[in-house]
């Protein structure tokens, strides 16, 4: 561990493993808190469970050939682990998740499109939307592995989005595809007066933030 501050190395020391304060207080956008190694569960419903044998997902909407993948067909795509901070727009942020899914590019790749907005949907009836230029160049994933373990159904499980830069609520639990458009059609809290695009760096919260 190192320490801008020579005289504090013999301190820090005896805390390795623990968090570094000054360090993570940069990590914090404006508004929120650490919540340190609790992970709030916030569903809007009760949460679905679905098998994966009547598990799939969908690109649809304005593209030239649809998608569809079994969990199976999901399973065998190229899959990437990442490792980001996550922010909800109660207020609460975790710092170093870890997940393991497949890039929001990869599956994109699948369609041909000219749209520049998609709605995800779940089981359920969430929906969130969310810009193409905003999941794209890997900042979203489809993950359904967290902490090293299958993701739990109320975290999302089988499947969740995972879109780190933005509000968390962007990251649609129990994710079932993505409806592709060249307009941008607002989602569920996007519906009842939170941000379109959710950015907690600008603190998107509600809709003219
Ligand atoms: N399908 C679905 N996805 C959802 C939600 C929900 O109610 N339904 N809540 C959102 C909100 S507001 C947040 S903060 C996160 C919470 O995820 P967690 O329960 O894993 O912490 O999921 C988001 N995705
Ligand atoms: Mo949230």
């Amino acid at each position: 561990m190192s320490s801008r501050d020579g005289g504090m190395t013999f301190l820090s020391r005896g805390f390795v493993g623990r968090r570094d304060a000054r360090r993570d207080a940069g990590r914090l956008p404006p508004g929120q808190y650490d919540v340190g190694d609790g992970f709030p569960v916030l569903s809007a419903g009760p949460t679905p469970r679905t098998a994966p044998e009547d598990w799939d997902f969908t690109v649809t909407g304005e593209v030239d050939g649809p998608v569809r993948l079994t969990w199976q067909e999901f399973q065998e795509l190229p899959r990437e682990d990442v490792t980001v901070d996550i922010h909800c727009v109660t207020k609460w942020s975790k710092f170093g998740t870890t997940w393991s899914g497949v890039a929001l590019d990869t599956l994109l790749g699948l369609v041909d499109t000219s749209a520049e907005h998609l709605l995800a949907y779940c089981d359920g009836g969430y929906t969130t939307n969310l810009a193409l230029e905003d999941v794209a160049d890997g900042r979203a994933w489809v993950v359904d592995r967290f902490d090293g373990r299958p993701l739990e159904p109320e975290h999302g499980g089988p499947a969740r989005l995972l879109v780190p830069e933005l509000y968390f609520w962007k990251s649609a639990k129990w994710v079932r595809g993505l409806y592709l458009s060249g307009t941008e059609e607002p989602g569920f809290w996007e519906t009842l007066g939170y941000h379109l695009r959710g950015d907690p760096w600008l603190e998107q919260r509600y809709a003219g933030d």
